[in-house]
């Protein structure tokens, strides 16, 4: 679960590489129908709760504004996976 605050003055689309995730809730309120995104727009002064579906593939997996002038400016990030495959067999097998 992932939950993004945008306290910028602007909005910014959210881009993950590699994953894909179900935008729960936006600003408290349930976001339907359920889909799975890659991307998700947070508006200014907006928080959203993510469901990610990281999976067993370790490594480093970006993420950014996809405006890519943010990007350049500094709105961008990694998300670092480093479990062995099996941890990650283990948990959904469960
Ligand atoms: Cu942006």
């Amino acid at each position: 679960m992932w939950t993004v605050t945008n306290t910028t003055a602007w909005s910014h689309p959210l881009h993950l590489h590699g994953f894909f995730f179900l935008v729960l809730d936006e600003a408290g309120a349930p976001v339907r129908p359920l889909e799975w995104k890659d991307t998700v727009d947070i508006p200014h002064d907006r928080t959203v709760r993510l469901a990610v579906r990281f999976d067993d593939r370790p490594g480093t997996w970006i993420f950014h504004c996809h405006i890519l002038d943010h990007a350049d400016d500094g709105l961008l990030g990694a998300v670092h996976l480093d479990l062995p495959a099996e941890t990650f067999r283990n948990l959904t097998e469960h």
